[in-house]
């Protein structure tokens, strides 16, 4: 199996919950600018819209889109618990994992991040969702350590998503809950891990881009 990404972008999540599940796989770097692998192979054959993550199955399968293979990832390995089993703890997960996708990754983050190519004014517009988005979250955080009961494949996407605050104008330190909430899943080994490796790279792709900006998204 092998997971397609890029240092620090979205597909983070997917590493994460691989590494909280203890399941091996192999990771394909692609570089966001060029859209190329390390051995130069064009990533838009295997996407060709050439967004991470992609997962590609032993048999040739290939998955996107982060809520399909992050529940892929649940569900095929059910015994890392990275997911409820009833029909409301499901149902809980994918409703946590569309607003992260739509009202936080692209809705929120994305036109404000610095390799961004949003005109001002969708900057802005986006801005103006913080407000509501992050307190919405922070009140259902408040008081909890994960989204569900338990650290699921939505935690592994929350605290990656959130992680790109510190390239935008959105200071977390407004959302008191949501900043602790990053700090404490970051000391979980699954994420520190991810997180320490992923940012070795992304300074890597930095100098190899040579321009000191964050990803698109
Ligand atoms: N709808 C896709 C979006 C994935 C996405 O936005 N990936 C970003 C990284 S966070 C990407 O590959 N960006 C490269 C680009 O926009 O060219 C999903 O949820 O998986």
């Amino acid at each position: 199996m092998k997971l397609y990404f890029s240092p620090l972008a979205c597909s983070m999540a997917t590493r994460i919950s691989l590494y909280d599940a203890g399941v091996e796989a192999t990771y394909v770097e692609v570089n966001p600018k060029t859209k190329r692998t390390h051995d130069g192979s064009d990533f838009r054959e295997i996407n060709p819209l050439g967004l991470v993550p992609v997962l590609e199955l032993d048999d040739g399968a290939v998955l996107s889109e982060n809520a399909a293979i992050l529940q892929y990832v649940a569900e095929r390995w059910p015994e890392s618990n990275l997911a409820p089993n009833d029909l409301l703890g499901k149902t809980r997960l994918r409703q946590w994992l569309c607003f992260i996708g739509t009202e936080l990754h692209k809705g929120l983050f994305l036109p404000l991040l610095p390799a961004s190519n949003a005109p001002e004014g969708a900057k802005e517009f986006s801005l103006q969702k913080a407000e509501s988005r992050l307190s919405f979250l922070e009140r259902e955080l408040t008081g909890k350590e994960f989204l569900l009961d338990r650290f699921s494949v939505a935690d592994a996407y929350l605290v990656t998503v959130l992680g790109w605050s510190v390239v935008t104008p959105i200071a977390l330190e407004k959302w008191p809950a949501l900043k602790a909430y990053v700090e404490r899943l970051r000391k979980r080994p699954s994420v520190a891990k991810a997180l320490a490796e992923e940012f070795d790279l992304y300074q890597k792709e930095i100098r190899q881009n040579a321009e000191p900006a964050a990803r698109t998204a």
